[in-house]
């Protein structure tokens, strides 16, 4: 036994940095003054943020895992800042980030009476985590966050700790109680294919005349083993949104993303397809878009929860997915040219050349796709990415290029408004030298811009894009396609930059297009100098083409293409009368449809 005596709250503190965590969020309360008193002991070592509002924290820790894969941390008192912390908790949750957050508590002598503040967390913290207990004894206290941390990495999620304030005062002997070592930070044994696996895939695809790849984030790194899968296999590639950056965009059949926040050729070869083969990827809109038409199915997961999740299964397959993707290209031959790659090629090709197009247009009012060339404009090469939920995630699907260096981290499952400031943080914090840029819908940021002053007070040279359009433009979008009266999606619009003022952090307004080049400089100037920048850009409110409004119907040994009925079903907008009415009204005059390319290349049913 020691002689020696620590705080329990130093030494639970000693545990967390024992894992190589350099910094965390929170905001004090009178609960969580125990743990307060040890981040001023430890400051030299983990570097507590003050945020200002412990959702932002919560996202923050959330983000620091995402972009890392290492545990984030954040903290709250007892009570209001603990449910406040929740919000960003979920968000940890459904994106599968190790986070550990610790919660305030009442002292054991008030505990369990009512007391001001105090009531019984567990039950609040049991849903949303994976592992979630209340301190009973000080020497238990870092013990039971070492614990937590090896939950939270093992089920990918939330561990909770829930502190009474008094146990952390108290002295305890000063022994190594963090159990973190060198061995935690190997890499995991692959699941490995077997030969059965890879011919019984061949022999599907062999059968299959418009096969089609979606690729997840379970690609790791193996973006250009699976570009060499699909020249050889002659199938062309769709990505879910989390994997965007995992493989080169630049390819030609790389068709981007399917679904709503999407690119046009993707979700109409997608929705073609007799063979879809998931890889790597769990697709949350995965229950509808799988089942638009009768498909096989195949499926490659590192995950055995994951298969057949969403369609019945023609071949699971449990493997790494980037191992399978090897081994089937060690043992596949060259496949000709398929007319149906080559369509989708086409089809490809057609809408980049449309989207260039927007985003080329300096002209007024400013379309988001020039916001987006201007941020790709000004990106270094290793930039890391936080983009806001709401219009900014379609838009930033389709315009935002994320190359092999950069990161871009999002709200993908929880898809919370709020998140894109916090990423940010989280981006500077994580990784102080590469440049960080947020972009955020008037609305979304408007939810936690109070922590722009975070970004002040700790010197955080963020560059914060605020597309401004007045209006919850995904919901507009949303209620556009229903039989319904537009309601409650109306903002007041806000100067930004004077509220970016305010807080000391400099910044300019924007509603010229020609004006907008010069406020990214300055924003590129003001950041390279160490301090934050904000961008208020006022944007149009139109939607931008709404790709899911095209349907693919296969039928008499042809594929016809039509808008869907609920296209501005809403009371206050018109129908179009015809695909190319739609088409030619979001300026697509230069869009072909896919039934016209499958004619051209000669793909039939
Ligand atoms: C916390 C939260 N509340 C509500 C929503 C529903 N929601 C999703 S997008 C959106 C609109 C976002 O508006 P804004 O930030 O102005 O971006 P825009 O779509 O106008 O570009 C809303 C209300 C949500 N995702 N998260
Ligand atoms: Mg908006």
């Amino acid at each position: 036994m020691s002689e020696n005596t620590v705080a329990a709250s130093v030494a639970m503190l000693k545990v967390i940095e024992g894992w190589g965590v350099d910094h965390v969020y929170g905001y004090p309360g009178g609960s969580f003054n125990s743990t307060l008193s040890a981040l001023t002991e430890e400051k030299d070592k983990l570097k507590y943020i003050q945020i200002r509002h412990e959702q932002v924290g919560a996202f923050a820790a959330a983000a620091d895992a995402k972009l890392t894969g290492k545990i984030g941390v954040a903290f709250a008192s007892a009570g209001p800042g603990a449910t406040n912390l929740l919000t960003g908790l979920y968000d940890a949750r459904e994106d599968h980030a190790p986070v550990l957050a610790l919660v305030g508590q009442a002292g054991t002598s008030v505990m369990n009476t009512n007391f001001f503040q105090e009531f019984n967390e567990d039950p609040i913290f049991e849903d949303v985590s994976v592992y979630c207990r209340t301190i009973m004894t000080a020497e238990s206290l870092p013990h039971v966050v070492d614990q937590a941390i090896r939950q939270a990495y093992k089920n990918k999620g939330v561990a909770v700790v829930i502190i009474p304030n008094d146990l952390g005062f108290e002295q305890i002997p000063d022994l190594p109680y963090g159990s973190h070592s060198a061995s935690d930070d190997k890499v995991a044994p692959k699941v490995q294919p077997t030969d059965q696996e890879v011919k019984e895939f061949l022999r599907l695809v062999s059968q299959a005349k418009r096969p089609v790849l979606h690729v997840g984030r379970g690609i790791k790194d193996g973006g250009d083993a699976i570009i060499d899968l699909s020249k050889k296999l002659q199938i062309p590639i769709i990505m879910t949104g989390l994997a965007k950056g995992y493989v080169d965009e630049s390819y030609e059949g790389n068709l981007g993303m399917s679904n709503r926040a999407a690119h046009k050729a993707a979700d109409e070869i997608m929705a073609s397809a007799d063979l879809l083969i998931a890889v790597g990827a769990d697709f949350p809109f995965a229950d509808v878009i799988y089942q638009t038409h009768p498909m096989k199915f195949i499926q490659i997961d590192n995950d055995r929860v994951e298969l057949g999740r969403h369609h019945n299964l023609d071949l699971g397959i449990w493997s790494d997915a980037t191992e399978f993707v090897k081994a089937v290209l060690t043992k596949a031959d060259q496949v000709e040219e398929r007319p149906f790659m080559k369509a989708a090629i086409a089809d490809n090709l057609n809408w980049r050349d449309y989207m260039k197009k927007q985003e080329e247009g300096a002209v007024n009012p400013i379309k988001p796709a020039f916001v987006y060339q201007q941020v790709n404009r000004i990106a270094e090469d290793d930039a890391i990415f936080s983009i806001d939920v709401g219009d900014n995630i379609i838009n930033a699907f389709r315009h935002l290029h994320v190359g092999k260096r950069q990161k871009m981290v999002i709200s993908a499952l929880f898809a919370s408004m709020g998140t894109g400031l916090p990423g940010a943080l989280a981006a500077k914090l994580s990784f102080p030298n590469r440049q960080a840029i947020q972009v955020a819908g008037d609305g979304a940021f408007s939810m936690i811009m109070q922590d722009l002053i975070t970004e002040r007070k700790y010197h955080l040279p963020i560059i914060n894009v605020i597309t401004s359009n007045k209006v919850l433009e995904f919901i507009k979008s949303e209620q556009d396609d229903l039989p319904m009266h537009r309601s409650g999606i109306d903002l007041e619009d806000q100067n930004f930059a004077k509220i970016a003022e305010g807080m000391g952090v400099e910044g300019v307004q924007v509603t010229e297009a020609a004006d907008l080049p010069r406020a990214f400089d300055q924003a590129l100037q003001v950041t390279k100098e160490g301090r934050p920048f904000l961008i208020d850009v006022k944007v149009t409110p139109a939607r931008a083409l709404p790709v899911e409004a095209l349907q693919l119907h296969q039928g008499n040994g042809k594929f016809v293409e039509t808008v869907s009925p609920k296209y501005n079903a809403n009371f206050d907008v018109e129908r179009p009368k015809s695909v190319r009415d739609f088409l030619d009204s979001y300026d697509g005059q230069s869009l072909k449809t896919l039934p016209e390319f499958f004619d051209e290349y000669g793909v039939t049913l």
